[in-house]
């Protein structure tokens, strides 16, 4: 991402947050759900024994070579792709690659009032059915949400991605993602040498500590957790706020930041952390902030900026965003339910 860029967004950013005041609004989400490009099913470079390609062929009792494809998949949006097709001749199936990787189902009829319902929901509404069943469309775009989901949960934030944020690495008490899923507690308490590292790594007593922590989707971070650093660092840095020594958490849960607060004495805690992935986006990231966490804050004190993504939330505008979230809460010194006291 070109810095010139992302500093003039996240200035425009935070001048409109600014004339807004505190206008809960400037959060929401700016890219209108009728505007984004629905995600087609793709059929990856589909193989050889693909069920569904195995179907297709074998119910052909073609033997005889022919120059005529026997399935066409047709990409409807655009003449400009290439046909591709598998071809059957004699006993052995022979499959030829598939460039053309999109196909699109004919779209349902719905009444204008579930037509209207949709453009504010990407939720499944509106879908038909076959009989009692969901049909096909609904059915496969259901299962590649599942697929995404189990992938954004049991995936790793890759190495490049770390040392482009340069970053280093810390664990928590948990071993494995099983043992994440099933004790919660342990990634609340980071591992002996974690603590090691961060006290001979970290600048003590920083106003803001950034931590990042691929939490419940990977893919969020992978996502976006390198422009919202970047306009955060921005954003932070235009109100001259200074920002302690950013780190990486492998399986952290939200309140190990209050260890990490105990620890490093820190002001402000903002957490980058990916989002218990949803059957619509698994690639949502959540920023969550605290004043002073220490052990045994209490989760009212926190505050939550969900639904970081390209369909919520841009994260350029997160950055910016909380940026003066931080600054709110440095100065009446108080985050979550104190925040909304102080404020009045
Ligand atoms: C799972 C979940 C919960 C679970 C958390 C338990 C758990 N460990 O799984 C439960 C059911 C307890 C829960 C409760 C609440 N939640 Co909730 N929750 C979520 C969800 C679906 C995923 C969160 C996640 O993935 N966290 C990351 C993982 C790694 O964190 P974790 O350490 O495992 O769990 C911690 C966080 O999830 C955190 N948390 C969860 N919800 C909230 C809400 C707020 C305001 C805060 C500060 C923290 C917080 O508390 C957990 C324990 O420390 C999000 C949806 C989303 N898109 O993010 C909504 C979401 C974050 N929750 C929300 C709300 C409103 C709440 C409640 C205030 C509801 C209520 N009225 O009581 C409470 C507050 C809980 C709190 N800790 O303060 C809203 C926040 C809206 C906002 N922007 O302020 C969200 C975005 C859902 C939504 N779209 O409305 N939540």
């Amino acid at each position: 991402m070109n810095e010139q860029l992302v500093s003039m967004i996240t200035q425009l950013v935070m001048e409109q947050i600014g004339n807004k005041g505190s206008d809960k609004s400037s959060h929401e989400p700016t890219v209108p759900i009728e505007d984004k490009k629905e995600t087609l099913i793709k059929f990856h470079d589909t193989v050889v024994n693909a069920n569904y390609a195995a179907e297709e062929v074998a119910s052909s009792s073609t033997t005889e070579q022919s120059n005529e494809p026997l399935i066409k998949l047709y990409n409807t949006e655009s003449s400009n792709h290439e046909q591709s097709y598998y071809s059957a001749s004699n006993d052995e199936s022979t499959y030829t690659s598939v460039p053309i990787t999109e196909f699109k189902f004919e779209e349902d009829e719905v009444s204008e009032s579930v037509q209207a319902a949709k453009k504010h929901t990407p939720a499944r509404i509106g879908v038909g059915r076959a009989g009692t069943r969901p049909k096909t469309k609904t059915w496969l775009k259901f299962r590649l949400d599942h697929a995404a989901a189990v992938d954004a949960v049991y995936g790793e934030v890759t190495e490049g991605l770390l040392q482009k944020l340069d970053v280093f690495q810390v664990t928590t008490k948990v071993t494995d993602k099983e043992e994440y899923i099933t004790r919660p507690d342990l990634g609340r308490r980071l591992s002996d040498e974690a603590k090691t590292l961060i006290q001979s790594e970290c600048k003590k007593n920083p106003k803001v500590q950034i931590i990042i922590s691929n939490g419940l989707s990977a893919s969020a971070i992978e996502e976006n957790v390198q422009d919202v650093y970047l306009a955060l660092q921005q954003s932070l840095g235009n109100l001259n706020i200074e920002i302690g020594t950013t780190f990486y958490i492998d399986k952290g849960r939200v309140a190990l930041m209050d260890e990490i607060g105990e620890l490093l004495q820190a002001e402000v805690i903002v957490y980058l952390i990916g989002e218990r992935p949803g059957l619509v986006s698994a690639e949502s990231m959540s920023a969550y902030i605290c004043y002073q966490p220490r052990i045994g804050t209490v989760e009212a004190d926190r505050m939550v900026v969900s639904n970081i993504h390209k369909g919520g939330i841009p994260p350029l505008e997160a950055g910016a965003y909380l940026g003066t979230v931080v600054q709110k809460i440095l100065h009446y010194k108080a985050s979550g339910v104190g925040l909304v006291a102080k404020e009045g």
